[in-house]
């Protein structure tokens, strides 16, 4: 499908506010690829589809985790984990995106993983630094990424699991073995 098609039926899927959150994503991704010797084109195509289901019924996102072998333990933790996997099997089923990089960037974009490509590490971050997004710490994410994506992401993941112990929520596993492996790269 061309951009133009993908970009009308991604606006479709969700509200305004995300969607402009979208067109962040997609200028920060190739922002920082550019800065960090990444792919443009993949980086943009990643973060256009990035968070395609979204908005979806929760029900829905589920089904497609139980009925694809998408990863079971998800279903335990927060449903904002999701979309993430959702939007990478849509991605792939529905606009036929065969790149696996692509597919990885959307897929971790939340949790992260261990060992994460230059692809993935540019869509997560400029999923927190994105010019739209306003929460405690992303000046300082912002900062961090100017000089290196490890250091930014770990500040990314250390705000995203301080709010997560703020609300007295869970925490997805890979999250932490992510943020420890970030910090391994780091020193
Ligand atoms: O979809 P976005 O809002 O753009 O951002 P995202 O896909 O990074 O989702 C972030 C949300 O996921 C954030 O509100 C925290 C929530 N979340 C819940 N449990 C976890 C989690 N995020 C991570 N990384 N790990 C978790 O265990
Ligand atoms: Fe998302
Ligand atoms: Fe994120
Ligand atoms: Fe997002």
């Amino acid at each position: 499908m061309k951009r133009e098609k993908l970009i009308a039926a991604v606006k479709e899927q969700m509200p305004e506010k995300r969607w402009l959150h979208t067109l962040g994503v997609m200028e920060t991704s190739v922002m920082l690829a550019k800065r960090f010797g990444g792919d443009p084109v993949k980086a943009d195509l990643a973060a256009i589809l990035h968070d395609y289901c979204k908005y979806w019924p929760v029900q829905e996102q589920a089904k497609i985790i139980r009925e694809n072998g998408l990863p079971q333990d998800l279903l335990d933790f927060d449903k904002e984990l999701w979309h993430s996997h959702a939007g990478a099997f849509i991605a792939q089923s529905q606009f036929g995106i065969q790149d696996e990089e692509i597919l990885d960037a959307i897929r971790y974009h939340t949790s992260g993983r261990e060992g994460m490509s230059l692809l993935d590490k540019i869509v997560c971050l400029a999923d927190y630094m994105e010019p739209g997004r306003e929460f405690p710490g992303v000046e300082l994410i912002r900062e961090e990424a100017k000089s290196s994506l490890e250091k930014a992401l770990v500040a990314g993941f250390d705000s995203t699991i301080r709010f997560l112990i703020e609300k007295g929520k869970r925490i997805y596993p890979l999250t932490i073995l992510t943020r420890n492996d970030l910090i391994q790269q780091i020193n």
